[in-house]
């Protein structure tokens, strides 16, 4: 070995123990607060710290306590109160906590003068979801949509943060946009919004250019949609051998995925697998994400997948239900979906299924119910027609004919080559024309 490649070699060795290390120390300790306004709330209130938790864990902090506060409403200036807060920054420092989580959305004010109490990180659910959508997204475009929504976040809350901010961190809220970058002046911030905006309008047209192009296969499409986690990456690999991640954790998937979806008789749709959805999901993600978003709006057919073994499945199909009301999704038929069957006993599977008469029963990961969720997929698209333009040669009028008998010709040009025909064809019957696509 030269001596440059023994060089090479106690340089990789040395960055490696340095991952390994960075590893170690980057799990913080994290003191979990939730606030209700009465007893009343207080499943509701338990529920949602759980979940706070599971979101914790996903950002890489340890949950170590939580807490359930009660009280009519915040403190405009420190959100618990004198004697709360007294109380909870004293347990904090029992506990060694790195990072306090707030189930409540902070005002910049409350979060400013909290994270002076506590003399340590104090995040709300918003910058905690927004850390993990930082850490996840992978393409260029998930990526500029996060840090949208980061900068939309931060820069009310970047007044009078001076110091704090250039110190290097490697906890939640630290992530996404660089510490310097937030330094700079809202100017020059604000530019880079601009900037951002623009790649994403220019990255939202081509993503119309190519939904169009699969528009005029003719196939129908369908989007799997769903709380985080619920199973809906599971869901499109065993209905289409795509093999995406699948995680055990909230957010894996930020990035749509399509797929052909073979249906029963030889019929073929397109099938979507996309970001997941969580209550109380930041105004600011909703925004940023808006155009992956709105695929799902294009939609012809919803799968709304349910997660069955959830403590409250219909919590989870209300949360969904807000997120695709506030992204304009209205009038796409939707089939509910209880996923997760396996781990379900008899009682429960009758009682969902109660809630929703013409819901499906499916165990994405077992197999179970996937025959007749392809039958119901087919059913509910079977009701729908496409509007194609094919290119039909001279000597086939024999298709012209069946154009004729099961659609609509909704126009025809004599070309070189044959007849142009626009025809609105039924979906359950597009498989027959494929052929003669233009
Ligand atoms: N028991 C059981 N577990 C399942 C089933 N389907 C999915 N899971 C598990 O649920 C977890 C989440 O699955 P994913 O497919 O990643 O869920 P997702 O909805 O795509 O999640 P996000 O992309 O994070 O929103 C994984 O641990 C899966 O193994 C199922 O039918 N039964
Ligand atoms: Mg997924």
């Amino acid at each position: 070995m030269t001596e440059e490649q023994g060089f090479h070699v106690a340089r990789q060795r040395q960055r490696l123990t340095a991952t390994v290390t960075d590893l170690d120390v980057e799990r913080q300790r994290a003191l979990l607060v939730g606030l209700i306004r009465s007893s009343n709330d207080r499943r509701r209130g338990e529920s949602s710290l759980a979940e706070l938790a599971r979101l914790t864990d996903t950002a890489g902090s340890d949950p170590v306590t939580t807490h359930l506060v009660r009280r009519d409403r915040p403190d405009p200036a420190t959100f618990l109160g004198k004697g709360k807060l007294r109380e909870l920054v004293m347990e904090s420092k029992a506990d060694d906590i790195d990072v306090v989580v707030f189930d409540n959305e902070l005002s910049p004010a409350q979060q400013r003068n909290l994270q002076q109490a506590f003399e340590c990180d104090v995040v709300d659910r918003v910058a905690l979801i927004l850390d993990i959508f930082a850490q996840h997204a992978h393409t260029k475009e998930g990526m500029l949509q996060v840090e949208l929504a980061q900068y939309r976040y931060r820069l009310p809350r970047l007044r009078g943060k001076g110091t704090e901010m250039s110190r290097l961190g490697a906890g939640i809220n630290t992530r996404g946009p660089g510490e310097t970058k937030l330094e700079t002046d809202r100017r020059r911030i604000l530019e880079r919004v601009r900037k951002i905006e623009r790649e994403l309008k220019h990255a939202a047209k081509s993503r119309a250019t190519r939904s169009k192009q699969r528009r005029r296969t003719g196939q129908p499409v369908v989007a799997i949609v769903g709380y985080t986690n619920a199973g809906k990456s599971t869901l499109f690999n065993r209905l289409t051998d795509a093999g995406v991640l699948v995680e055990d954790q909230l957010f894996a998937t930020l990035d749509s995925t399509v797929r052909t979806l073979e249906l029963p008789h030889g019929h073929t749709a397109l099938v979507s697998d996309t970001v997941g959805f969580v209550r109380d999901l930041p105004h600011e993600l909703v925004e940023a994400f808006r155009s992956t978003l709105e695929e799902v709006a294009e939609a012809d057919l919803l799968l709304h997948l349910v997660d069955a073994s959830d403590e409250d499945p219909d919590l989870q199909i209300r949360s969904v239900r807000d997120v695709l009301d506030e992204i304009g999704v209205d009038g796409i038929p939707e089939l509910i979906v209880y996923n997760k069957i396996d781990v379900v006993d008899d009682v429960e599977r009758q009682r969902l299924q109660s809630l929703h008469p013409d819901s499906v029963l499916v165990s994405a990961a077992e197999g179970d119910g996937i025959d007749d969720l392809l039958a119901r997929i087919t059913k509910g698209l079977g009701a729908l027609s496409v509007d194609l333009t094919l290119e039909i040669p001279y000597a086939r009028g024999d298709v012209i004919a069946e154009i004729h008998e099961l659609g609509e010709v909704l126009s025809q040009e004599h070309t070189d080559t044959g007849t142009l025909v626009k025809a609105r064809i039924p979906s359950e019957d597009v498989h027959q024309f494929r052929a003669f696509v233009a």
